[in-house]
């Protein structure tokens, strides 16, 4: 029968062409025998002989296919002679299967032992599994893991490859993360040299230059801090450096899956095929509404399966350079073996602006900063900028966003500003502008959003001022609305004086509007605005953004959260110690949630550097105006001087890792323990949240593992 058949091969070398499986049929009590060795030996990587530590004697690992609904029993036998663990990235397991040392009841598989993971198979699509021990993820402790769905696949192909992206360390983890201690630019292979600073000087005159080199050396960075490790690294597809060049065959006119996953421990990869178009059809396992784009920028941990139609008889170079742009890793799409395809140069090194640095600095002195090109965004609570002289401002276009709650501005001067275009959006709650002189300002075409509590705008008079977000405890008894556009939260308002008694409504045509959340599409950036990690395509055309990933289907259960909780990743650089709201994990107390409520996080990132951020066992549902249809993710990225907003269903009880996916940043205490607890009504009993089919948590094994396909 067909599907013994596929059990046998369950285990399949990393990068073997799996043709497009037939449709099996789940029985009862239907699941594989998985045998996996953990073990340390010395393999050829890159062309030279490496210590290595192996998933049944390669780096990556095994594929490990599985099929949804099956019952899997996987035996993980250490050979190391320290500690090991397996965690299966972005699936849904009950919480001692999780595979995390110490969290619901896990414990390290030791030196000689073997561990018999037994869990069901409750989703399909892309994930990968590693290590969750030391470093051993860095080095060579992971592998793809594909799941076929139960049904029908919604997405057909005649050829299906998984591209599994890594980063080799010349050092080992360990060494790296001392190093990153010790010194953390030890592998930031962009030192500025003279030579760029007299460019930049050349660019924007001297002491433009000078201004923004003080700037970035006050905050122990540099603007090319990109990444914290760019150097050290070969970068790997399944393995193959670019010089060894993995290839992946097809027939011209046929259609090809490529299964991405970003394995790395630290490095984002900006992933194109020159000359090709690629269809994504899903992201972090998670089926999504196919999108055609030209480029994809993959975060550390996350998942992407693209769709491309190679017409033509002849070779396609799979370029994949890291965000820092300190390397690539190459493959090739041929019509046959030995065929390959010119190699792109590396595109320039992104350079951080002001925008990336988030204003979130407080204690910084701004005096005698030029701003006149300046976007701000993010945290700017108690900043001073008393000293700042803005006599020569023309902001024509300086955009404001983001929380500036308990800026001073009493002593600046805008008396000479013609913002004519001055966008200012996010929360603005008590700042004080009560001595701020703007007679003669111009507001004319001011647009502004966001939280404005506490400002008083009595002597303006904001004629086409269009204003959104929070704006309670203002005062408007003395504005003139004849033109003001106005949307989002102005609870606390009082307009008991104004007169709508000639508004007509009878004219609005409402025909245009979409009826379905799913029609909404943004092209929203991902990054601060001005920021110079905002990616664009090489060659021009699309570059995914996650505003471009709509479900597949609609979230079963999609509500409004409960209560939303703020998360700020938080970081001494020059320290080397990450953190969220300041607090480093040795020093944290766990996040407690409750089964069936549902949480919003928002992420707001106070660092210069993208954070991965990961949870484990459930999903985050990434808030992107589309309801029901937002996608489902297991990481999400948060660009620097952004917030990113998630709702997460908490559907599972238990002890649950929840960080940053950079491996030196979450070594360094980006990371929080989750405890989702059952209500107190139920405790005892069973989940309340009126979807028992989600409960997967630790002490739900059995329950879980009949529940699903039991026919
Ligand atoms: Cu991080």
């Amino acid at each position: 029968m067909a599907s013994l058949t596929w059990m046998r091969r369950c285990v399949s070398a990393p990068g073997v062409a799996v043709l497009a499986w037939a449709m099996l049929t789940p029985a009862t009590g239907w699941g594989g025998t998985y045998n996996l060795v953990i073990d340390q030996r010395s393999l050829d990587i890159a062309g030279q002989s490496q210590q290595a530590l192996t998933i049944n004697g390669s780096v990556p690992g095994p594929t490990l296919r599985f099929r949804e609904g099956e019952q899997v029993t996987i035996n993980v036998t250490n050979r190391l002679k320290e500690d090991t663990s397996l965690h299966w990235h972005g699936l849904l397991v009950p919480a001692n299967q999780d595979g995390v040392p110490g969290f619901s009841g896990f414990k390290p598989i030791k030196p000689g032992q073997t561990f018999t993971y037994h869990f069901p198979i409750r989703q399909a699509g892309t994930y990968w599994y590693h290590s969750h021990s030391g470093f051993q993820e860095q080095d060579g402790v992971y592998g793809p893991l594909i799941i076929e769905p139960a049904g029908k696949d919604p997405v057909q192909a005649d050829r299906d490859y998984v591209v599994m992206l890594s980063d080799w360390g010349q050092d080992k983890g360990a060494t790296i993360y001392r190093n990153l201690k010790r010194k953390s630019d030890y592998y930031n292979n962009r030192p500025v040299t003279v030579g760029d600073f007299l460019d930049q000087a050349r660019q924007q005159g001297f002491s433009r230059a000078l201004d923004n080199r003080l700037a970035w050396g006050q905050m122990r960075m540099m603007d090319s801090d990109i990444s914290d490790v760019s150097s050290g690294y070969t970068y790997l597809i399944n393995g193959k450096s670019a010089v060894e060049n993995w290839t992946a065959l097809f027939k011209p006119g046929e259609r090809v899956r490529l299964r991405f996953i970003n394995g790395s421990a630290m490095s984002y990869f900006d992933v194109r095929i020159p000359g090709l178009k690629m269809t994504v059809v899903q992201a972090d396992g998670n089926n999504v509404q196919p999108v055609s784009v030209d480029e994809f920028r993959m975060a550390v941990a996350e998942t992407y399966d693209v769709i491309v139609e190679p017409q033509d008889n002849r070779a396609y170079t799979l370029f994949a350079q890291t965000v820092s742009r300190s390397g690539y890793a190459r493959a090739t799409l041929a019509p046959q073996q030995g065929m390959t395809a010119a190699v792109p140069p590396l595109s320039p090194v992104p350079v951080l602006t002001m925008a990336d640095m988030g204003m979130a600095h407080g204690g910084m002195d701004h005096a005698g900063m030029d701003h006149s090109k300046m976007s701000m965004s993010g945290n700017m609570a108690g900043m001073d900028h008393s000293k700042m002289d803005h006599s020569q401002m023309a902001p024509a276009a300086m955009p404001m966003s983001g929380d500036m709650a308990g800026m001073d501005h009493s002593k600046m001067d805008h008396s000479q500003m013609a913002p004519a275009t001055m966008p200012m959006n996010g929360d603005m709650a008590g700042m004080d502008h009560s001595k701020m002189d703007h007679s003669q300002m111009d507001h004319s075409t001011m647009p502004m959003s966001g939280d404005m509590a506490g400002m008083d705008h009595s002597q303006m008079a904001p004629a086409a001022m269009p204003m959104n977000g929070d704006m309670a405890g203002m005062d408007h008894s003395q504005m003139d609305h004849s033109t003001l556009p106005m949307s989002g939260d102005m609870a606390g308002m009082d307009h008991s004086k104004m007169d709508h008694s000639q508004m007509d409504h009878s004219k609005m045509d409402h025909g245009q509007m979409p009826s379905s959340s799913a029609a909404v599409t943004t092209r929203r950036s991902d990054y601060a605005p001005g920021s110079g990690l905002e990616p664009k395509a090489a060659d021009g055309g699309i570059f995914l953004v996650y505003g471009d990933l709509t479900a597949l289907q609609p979230y079963k259960d999609y509500r409004k959260p409960d209560r939303e909780i703020e998360l700020r990743l938080t970081g001494n650089m020059e320290r080397y110690i990450w953190s969220i709201n300041g607090v480093k994990y040795s020093d944290a107390e766990p996040m407690h949630l409750t089964l069936g409520e549902r949480v919003r996080i928002r992420f707001v990132n106070d660092t210069m550097m993208m954070h991965p951020m990961h949870l484990h066992g459930m999903w985050m549902q990434l808030d992107q105006g589309k309801g029901a249809f937002n996608p489902l993710k297991h990481i999400v990225n948060v660009a620097p001087g952004t917030s990113m907003t998630v709702d997460i269903p908490v559907d599972a009880v238990g002890e649950w890792a929840f960080h940053c996916h950079l491996m030196y940043h979450m070594a360094a205490g980006m990371f929080r323990k989750i405890v989702v607890d059952r209500p107190a009504s139920a405790a005892g009993a069973s989940s309340s949240s009126g979807n028992p089919a989600s409960d997967h948590g630790a002490d739900a094994t059995m329950a879980a593992g009949g529940e699903q396909h039991a026919h």
